[in-house]
C-alpha cells in the first residue's frame, strides 16, 4: 500500500461519520432558495454541492484546502495532488513515495496509440486526447472490483487506485497527443527521476535550453488543477461518478465539458485572438488600437476570451500568477505583452457594459501567451494541458464523493408550464 493509500485509510472513517451524523442532525435544514432566475440563469448561485477540495470565494479566487492559491506557486503539482486528497502537504517521504507510486503505474499500453493512430490527424487534440483517456478504461480496477461485488465501503479504495493510475499515465497520453498531431517525430518516452510536470515537459519535446519551459509546466500543472465543483468539467465529471461509472469514464466526461470555448477553452481562443490582433497591426499595437479592435469584438456579438468569471469578481490569483512568472522569466515576450496589454486596456471597456458581471482577467487570458513564447505554438493543443492538470482535482473529488458514500445524483427538472404555475402561485 502506497503512503498516500494508507493516510487516506486512516483519514476516510473519520470523515465518512462526520458527514453520516451531520446529515442525520441537520438532514431537514434549509440552507438556501431557488428562484426562477436562477433556474433559467445557468443555476447560478445555488447551492447543491458538497466540495472539500478547493473553493472559490467571489472576492478571493482559488484556495486549496484553506490555502491561497499564490501561495502554492513554488510547489510540485504532486504536493499539491496530495494536498488535494488529504487536506495537507505532504512530507518529504510522503511526497517520493507518491511520485515513485506514480512511476511504477505510468506505462501506457500500446492499444492506447493504436487508438490514437487510427483517428485522422485533423481531428480536434481535445477529442483526441479524451478518447484514449476512455481507452484506458479497459484496465479499470473500479469497474472490475464493482463487478465481482466490491463493497460499498471500499468503492473509495477502487476509485483511488484508479485515479492514481490515471493521473499517472495522463501527462504521457497528453505529450503523445501533441508529438502525432503535430508531426513532432516519434513518442519521447518517460525519464527516470523526473517529477511529474518535469516529465510532461520532457515528453512534449519542446526546447528548454533553461529550464524556463520546465518551471512553467510545474506553475501550469498547480494552477489548474481545481476549481471547486460548480464548474462545467468539475460537476460533469461528478455527476457521471455518482452513477458509479468509474474514473475514467467520470474524467474523460468532464473533459469533454473543459472542452467548450466558454469553459476550458477559452486559452485556445484568446491566443487565436492575440495573434489576430499582432497580425493586423503587425506587431504590438497601441493601446488606443487595441481598444478599437476588442470593442470590433464586442460588437460583432462575440466575447473576448479570456475575461469575465461566473463566479470571480476580482483578477483572478491564477492570472496574478502568470503575470508574475512572465514578468519574471519572458518580459519582453512580444505575445506576453500584449497579454499584459489586454489586462491593461479591456477591463476598462468591460466596466462600461452593465450586463458583464465580472470585467476582469480569468486563468485563459494569459496562460497561452506563456506557452507560445516556450515554442508550444498551437493553440488547440492548449486545453489538452488544461486538462492533465484538471484531471487531478477532478480524481480527487470523486474519491471524497465516493468516501463518503454521496448517492447517484438526481436533480428534478420541472416543465415550463409548472414553473409558470409555481412563479404565480
Ligand atoms: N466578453 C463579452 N461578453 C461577456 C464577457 C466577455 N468576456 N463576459 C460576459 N459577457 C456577457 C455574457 O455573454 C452575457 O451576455 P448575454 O446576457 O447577452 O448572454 C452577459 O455578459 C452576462 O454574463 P455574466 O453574468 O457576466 O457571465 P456568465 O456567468 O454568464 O458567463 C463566462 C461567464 C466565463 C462564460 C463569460 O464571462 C465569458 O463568456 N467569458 C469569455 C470566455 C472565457 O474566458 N471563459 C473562460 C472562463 C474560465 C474557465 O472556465 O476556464
Amino acid at each position: 500500500m502506497s503512503m498516500l493509500q494508507d493516510k487516506l485509510t486512516k483519514l476516510v472513517p473519520a470523515y465518512q461519520e462526520s458527514i453520516k451524523t451531520f446529515a442525520k442532525t441537520h438532514g431537514e435544514k434549509v440552507i438556501g432558495s431557488v428562484t426562477v432566475g436562477a433556474l433559467l440563469g445557468g443555476q447560478r448561485g445555488i447551492k447543491s454541492l458538497l466540495c472539500d477540495t478547493s473553493e472559490v470565494p467571489a472576492d478571493a479566487g482559488l484556495i486549496v484546502r484553506g490555502i491561497p492559491i499564490m501561495d502554492l506557486m513554488d510547489k510540485l503539482p504532486e504536493e499539491v495532488m496530495w494536498l488535494l486528497f488529504t487536506g495537507e502537504m505532504p512530507t518529504a517521504a510522503e511526497l517520493k513515495d507518491l511520485q515513485t507510486d506514480l512511476e511504477k503505474r505510468r506505462q501506457v499500453p500500446d492499444f492506447v496509440w493504436g487508438a490514437m493512430e487510427a483517428l485522422p490527424k485533423d481531428s480536434h487534440p481535445m477529442a483526441v486526447f479524451n478518447l484514449l483517456i476512455l481507452a484506458l478504461e479497459r484496465d479499470s480496477v473500479f469497474r472490475r472490483r464493482y463487478n465481482e461485488g466490491m463493497n460499498k465501503d471500499e468503492y473509495w479504495k477502487a476509485a483511488l487506485d484508479d485515479s492514481l493510475t490515471l493521473i499517472a499515465r495522463i501527462p504521457e497520453i497528453a505529450a503523445g497527443v501533441y508529438r502525432w498531431r503535430y508531426d513532432l517525430g516519434p513518442r519521447i518516452a518517460p525519464k527516470a527521476g523526473l517529477d511529474w510536470a518535469a516529465n510532461y515537459a520532457h515528453m512534449m519535446g519542446v526546447e528548454d535550453k533553461d529550464g524556463g519551459f520546465t518551471r512553467l509546466m510545474r506553475l501550469y500543472m498547480v494552477l489548474h488543477t481545481d476549481h471547486e465543483s460548480g464548474n462545467v468539467s468539475a460537476h460533469t465529471c461528478h455527476c457521471v461518478a455518482s452513477a458509479l461509472s468509474d474514473p475514467y469514464y467520470a474524467v474523460s466526461a468532464g473533459l469533454n465539458g473543459l472542452a467548450g470555448p466558454l469553459h476550458g477553452l477559452a486559452n485556445q481562443e484568446v491566443l487565436k485572438w492575440l495573434l489576430d490582433v499582432l497580425e493586423k497591426f503587425q506587431g504590438n499595437p497601441t493601446d488606443e488600437q487595441l481598444d478599437v479592435f476588442a470593442r470590433e469584438t464586442l460588437n460583432s456579438g462575440r466575447v473576448v476570451p479570456g475575461y469575465g468569471h461566473a463566479v470571480l469578481r476580482v483578477v483572478d490569483p491564477r492570472f496574478t500568477a502568470f503575470l508574475e512568472f512572465g514578468k519574471k522569466e519572458c518580459p519582453n515576450a512580444p505575445v506576453f505583452k500584449l497579454a499584459e496589454q489586454v489586462f491593461r486596456v479591456v477591463p476598462e471597456i468591460l466596466k462600461g457594459i452593465q450586463k458583464i458581471k465580472d470585467p476582469w482577467p480569468n486563468v485563459d487570458s494569459i496562460s497561452g501567451s506563456l506557452l507560445h513564447h516556450y515554442g508550444v505554438t498551437q493553440p488547440r493543443y492548449y486545453t489538452v494541458m488544461f486538462g492533465v492538470s484538471r484531471a487531478i482535482g477532478m480524481c480527487s473529488q470523486i474519491v471524497m464523493s465516493r468516501a463518503w458514500g454521496e448517492p447517484i445524483q438526481r436533480p428534478k427538472s420541472i416543465n415550463f408550464a409548472a414553473l409558470s404555475k409555481l412563479a404565480e402561485a
